[in-house]
C-alpha cells in the first residue's frame, strides 16, 4: 500500500524533526520488512510559519529518498481544516491508496500509524485513532477541565448524531483514498472540532467500514496550541446543523 501522511503545521519548528524522523523510520521499515504495507510519503502543509517550519522541512527532505518528504506552503494561517483540505487535494491528485492525517506536535504517536494502515489493509475504509477506548488514553498531565471538555464534546456529538464511535473529535485518522475522495472537500467550510466530526459522520453516512484503534494521546511539549473558544462553539452548533442536514449517503449503498 502506498500511503501519504498529511501534516498541517503552524510554528512547529521544535517538533517537526522528531515527527519526520519517526515517519521516515516507518517508511524504511515498511519497504524492508512489510511489502504489503509498502511506502510512506509525507506532505507538510505549512501556512508560512514565521518560525521557519517550511524551510526546515525543505532542508530535511534532502536527507530522504526523492518524493518521500514534501512541503506545501500556503500564504497565511487559516486554521487546521483549510490546511487539511489543501493537503488532501494534493494527495488525491497523486497515486496513493491511503491518506493519514496527524498533528505535528507529538500528540499522535508515529508508532500507531502502521496500526491504522493495517486496519485499512484488513478491510476498513477509515481507521480512527481513539483515546476513549480500552488501550487508549489522554495525557495524565491534562488539567481536569481539558479532559472534561473533550469527554463532554465527544459524548455530545455521539449522542446527537447517533454514532457508535468513542472518539469523534480526534484528528488522527487513516483513510482509504476512494472514501476520502468521495467526501471531499472534507467538512465543507467547517474548522476545528466540527471539521473532524463532520468527516467521520460523512464517512459513516456513506456506509464506510469504520474501526477505532487505541492510542495514548500526549500533550505537546514544545510550542503552543492554536485551539480557541470560537472553535468549541462552532463545534457545538455545527453538530446540530449536521444532524438536521446530514451529509449525503450514496444512492447505491444503504445510508446508516
Ligand atoms: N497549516 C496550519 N496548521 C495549523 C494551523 N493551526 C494549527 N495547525 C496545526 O494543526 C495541528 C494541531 O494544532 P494544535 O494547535 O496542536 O491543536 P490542539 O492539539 O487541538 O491543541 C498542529 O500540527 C498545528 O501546527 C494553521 O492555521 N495552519
Ligand atoms: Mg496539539
Amino acid at each position: 500500500m502506498r500511503a501519504i501522511v498529511v501534516v498541517p503545521t503552524y510554528n512547529e519548528v521544535d517538533n517537526i524533526d522528531t515527527l519526520i524522523s519517526g515517519l521516515a523510520e516507518l517508511d524504511e521499515a515498511f519497504s524492508r520488512d512489510e511489502p504489503r504495507v509498502g511506502s510512506i510519503d509525507v506532505v507538510v502543509v505549512d501556512d508560512s510559519s514565521p518560525d521557519g517550519t517550511a524551510e526546515r522541512v525543505g532542508k530535511l527532505a534532502e536527507k530522504y529518498r526523492p518524493g518521500m518528504l514534501n512541503v506545501l506552503v500556503r500564504p497565511r494561517p487559516e486554521g487546521l481544516a483549510p490546511a487539511y483540505r489543501a493537503g488532501f487535494a494534493w494527495a488525491l491528485r497523486r497515486d496513493y491508496q491511503a491518506v493519514v492525517q496527524m498533528d505535528a506536535d507529538g500528540s499522535h504517536p508515529t508508532a500507531v500509524v502502521p496500526v491504522l494502515l493495517r486496519a485499512l489493509d484488513g478491510g476498513a475504509d477509515l481507521a480512527l485513532g481513539a483515546r476513549y477506548i480500552p488501550g487508549g488514553s489522554t495525557d495524565p498531565d491534562w488539567a481536569w477541565h481539558r479532559k472534561a471538555l473533550s469527554v463532554a464534546g465527544n459524548t455530545y456529538a455521539r449522542l446527537v448524531l447517533g454514532l457508535p464511535y468513542r472518539d469523534l473529535t480526534g484528528g488522527f485518522k487513516a483513510w482509504k483514498t476512494d472514501l476520502l475522495a468521495s467526501i471531499s472537500p472534507v467538512g465543507g467550510t467547517l474548522s476545528g472540532y466540527a471539521f473532524q466530526i463532520h468527516s467521520t459522520y460523512a464517512a459513516h453516512r456513506r456506509g464506510a467500514r469504520i474501526v477505532e484503534v487505541p492510542f495514548k494521546f500526549k500533550e505537546r511539549v514544545h510550542g503552543t496550541s492554536k485551539m480557541h473558544g470560537r472553535i468549541i462553539s462552532e463545534g457545538l452548533s455545527a453538530v446540530v446543523t449536521m444532524r438536521l442536514r446530514p451529509p449525503l449517503g450514496l444512492p447505491d449503498r444503504p445510508t446508516r
